[in-house]
């Protein structure tokens, strides 16, 4: 979870860093979260990046919504960027995801190829918000046959890379980018997602408005869940539906209150679980 305060001045010597660490790199890949693929984007880095070659990664796809991971995928396609969806946990493909970096490099290389240089490896610069999974990527791409390479010049002391197989170096550190934190629902998607820090938010009305969502987007598994009939859940004010639900985990209060916290905290914890069910925020094409 992100621990991170963005000051302005933070934000300015992330992003100088971000642009010297560019230099050294041929590509970036750009680490989103599957579920909220338009609020887990930096608001500046296509400005950072500039025409920097770039695979954008949907990471979590293992727990975000099968159709809509597909109709991203469309999206970017369309839109002529490099796309993946990936899970970086539980799984050592790095292959496919270097292959596809070869791929996006391919003219590049050939060029270098062609003027005699041939052993340049291959930088790769990891970029995103806290908490997409930029760590887990790192240590899966690089599986354990990873090892750090030596400072050599050219290469400013504190920076490490990390050698794969295939000529390919990676960026040990990763460019830890904020997100679009004034935006009210992109905020929600964050906080749903457990990206931003519980305690500086309203659990009790983050809960409320996850059932919310729920309800209208995925009745039946909300329904399959906590077993009350999706008609019950639908009808329902969206508070009273997340207190049927503390209502039937029997979380309740002396007096018979729903325990709103312990409610809130379950929830949040399940759908962040992907107890619930593997479902996605936000969709292609909608206004954020
Ligand atoms: N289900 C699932 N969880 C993931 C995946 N990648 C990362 N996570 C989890 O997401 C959380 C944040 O991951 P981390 O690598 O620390 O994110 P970072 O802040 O971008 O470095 C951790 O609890 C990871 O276990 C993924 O592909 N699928
Ligand atoms: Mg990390």
């Amino acid at each position: 979870m992100s621990q991170i305060q963005w000051f302005p001045g933070h934000m300015a010597k992330t992003k100088r860093l971000i642009a010297e660490n560019l230099k050294l790199c041929d590509i970036v890949v750009e680490i989103l979260d599957a579920r909220i693929p338009a609020s887990s984007k930096n608001p500046m880095i296509d400005e950072l990046l500039r025409d920097k070659p770039r695979l954008v990664l949907l990471n979590k796809s293992d727990i975000a919504d099968r159709d809509i991971n597909e109709q991203w995928m469309a999206h970017y396609k369309s839109a002529g960027v490099h796309a993946m969806l990936f899970c970086a946990v539980n799984s050592r493909g790095n292959k496919e995801v270097l292959n596809r970096i070869r791929l996006i490099l391919k003219d590049k290389l050939e060029r270098q190829r062609a003027r005699g240089i041939v052993n340049r490896p291959v930088k790769i610069m990891v970029a995103g918000i806290p908490n997409v999974g930029k760590s887990a990527f790192i240590n899966c791409i690089s599986g354990r046959k990873a090892m750090k390479v030596e400072n050599r010049p050219g290469v400013t002391r504190d920076k490490q890379w990390i050698r794969l197989s295939g000529g390919f170096e990676l960026l040990d550190t990763p460019g830890i980018l904020w997100p679009k934190f004034e935006d009210e629902r992109v905020g929600r998607h964050l906080a749903f997602c457990g990206s931003i820090k519980d305690e500086i938010t309203d659990m009790t009305g983050l809960a409320v408005e996850l059932t919310d969502f729920l309800i209208k987007n995925y009745p039946d598994e909300l329904s399959a869940r906590y077993a009350i009939p999706a008609q019950e859940l639908c009808g329902a004010e969206k508070y009273d539906a997340f207190a049927m639900i503390g209502k039937k985990r029997g979380f309740l209060l002396g007096g018979g209150d729903i325990d709103e916290e312990r409610t809130a905290k379950m929830l949040l914890d399940e759908f962040r679980g992907a107890k619930i069910g593997k479902i996605s925020l936000e969709k292609p094409g909608e206004v954020l």
